[in-house]
């Protein structure tokens, strides 16, 4: 029997690269999707089959993070060994304008999802094995270098729920011995990265200007840094925190810092534009507060899984270009 592994947030950026590798792991891997009136599967073509054809190892369910009886009804359903927490309202921008939601989803969702997992855990006898995706968001304003044991300190509602989600992870391994570990991630991001994320706008626009279909680029904030990576790196990381014997919570990041004036020096670079004569700001796109110290120190995940990323921030751009 394959294992079975189930994802929330199965249509994201992450969700579609975790879905291809555990795939390719042989194992059988369950959505959970939300209902939207417009189709929102792009990410995962090339790798969704149909579930009607004897072939398909990969299988969507309609459910929701504020919806706890349907997470709990998918986990007595399912039986998954791996349980991938992805789902998230994960823009901080807009974290500061649907504060309730952004905390619903992030935060209680976690909640109600450890409580599903507790209670089949006890019903069926297993151990479940969790994975809660954190963000560096939850590190805020604390200096640099951050690492697994660098004090909370979060800027936005987004960070502050990621920070609810933690507690919640770690409390429910404490008192409840669930086999849960929390996942601290740098940025990371690819060609499906979402087009209101600041790398997919630049690396779309660089290409709309140079064929002529857009004038300029209108941003926010430019002063700021953060240290860019590519997901299908990421999602190694993600399963690989899953397999050890002993779970942990491990800082993930590429360790290379760049600002966001390097960023888009690199991309409007890569068809000899200069950046300078397109960019605009619009100060209306200013957070109420921003993380503007991040420097990672991944050396436990590093020696404990092994892990390096393997795609450069140069490569990176090129790609998403
Ligand atoms: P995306 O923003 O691409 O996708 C978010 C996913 O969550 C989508 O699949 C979305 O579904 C789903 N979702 C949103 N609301 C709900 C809900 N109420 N119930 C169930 N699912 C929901 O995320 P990323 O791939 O960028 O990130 C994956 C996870 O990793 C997130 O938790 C994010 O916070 C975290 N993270 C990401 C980092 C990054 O750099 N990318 C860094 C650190 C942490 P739909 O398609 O229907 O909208
Ligand atoms: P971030 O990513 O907030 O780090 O969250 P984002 O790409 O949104 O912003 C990065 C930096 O760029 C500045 N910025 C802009 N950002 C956006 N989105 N749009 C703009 O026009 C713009 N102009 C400047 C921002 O102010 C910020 O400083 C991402 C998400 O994936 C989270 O879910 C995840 O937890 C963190 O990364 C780690």
């Amino acid at each position: 029997m394959p294992k079975k592994a189930l994802i929330t947030g199965i249509t994201s950026q992450d969700g579609s690269y975790l879905t291809k590798l555990l795939l390719e792991k042989g194992y059988e891997v369950h959505g959970i999707i939300r209902r939207s009136s417009s189709f929102n599967m792009e990410r995962l073509y090339g790798t969704y089959i149909d579930s009607h054809s004897s072939s398909a190892r990969i299988k969507l369910h309609y459910g929701d993070l504020i919806d706890a009886a349907s997470l709990r009804k998918w986990m007595d359903t399912i039986c998954p060994h791996e349980v991938y927490n992805l789902g998230a309202q994960s823009h901080v921008g807009v974290s500061f304008e649907n504060l309730e939601y952004t905390t619903d989803v992030v935060a209680t969702g976690a909640l109600c999802l450890l409580e599903a997992i507790k209670s089949y855990n006890r019903r069926a006898k297993r151990k479940v094995r969790y994975y809660q995706a954190r963000s560096i968001e939850m590190y805020g304003s604390s200096p640099p270098p951050q690492d697994e044991n660098t004090e909370f300190h979060p800027m936005s509602p987004y960070g502050v729920s990621k920070v609810a989600a933690h507690w919640y992870t770690v409390h429910y391994r404490e008192a409840h011995g669930l086999f849960a570990c929390n996942g601290i991630l740098f940025n990371h991001e690819s060609p499906r990265q979402a087009e209101n994320f600041l790398t997919r706008k630049i690396t779309r626009a660089v290409g709309r200007i140079k064929l002529g279909l857009q004038e300029k680029l209108v941003l926010g904030n430019l002063k700021e840094s953060r240290e860019w990576g590519f997901a299908g790196d990421y999602v190694q990381a993600m399963w690989l925190m899953l397999q050890q014997d002993e779970l942990d919570d491990y800082v993930v990041a590429t360790e290379e810092t760049h600002t966001v004036e390097e960023l888009l020096e690199a991309a409007f670079g890569q068809v000899k534009l200069n950046w300078k004569n397109h960019v605009e700001i619009d100060e209306s796109q200013l957070r109420p507060s921003e993380v503007d110290n991040l420097r990672a120190c991944a050396n436990k995940e590093k020696q404990k899984l092994g892990w390096t990323p393997k795609v450069s921030f140069k490569e990176l751009v090129a790609m998403m270009i």
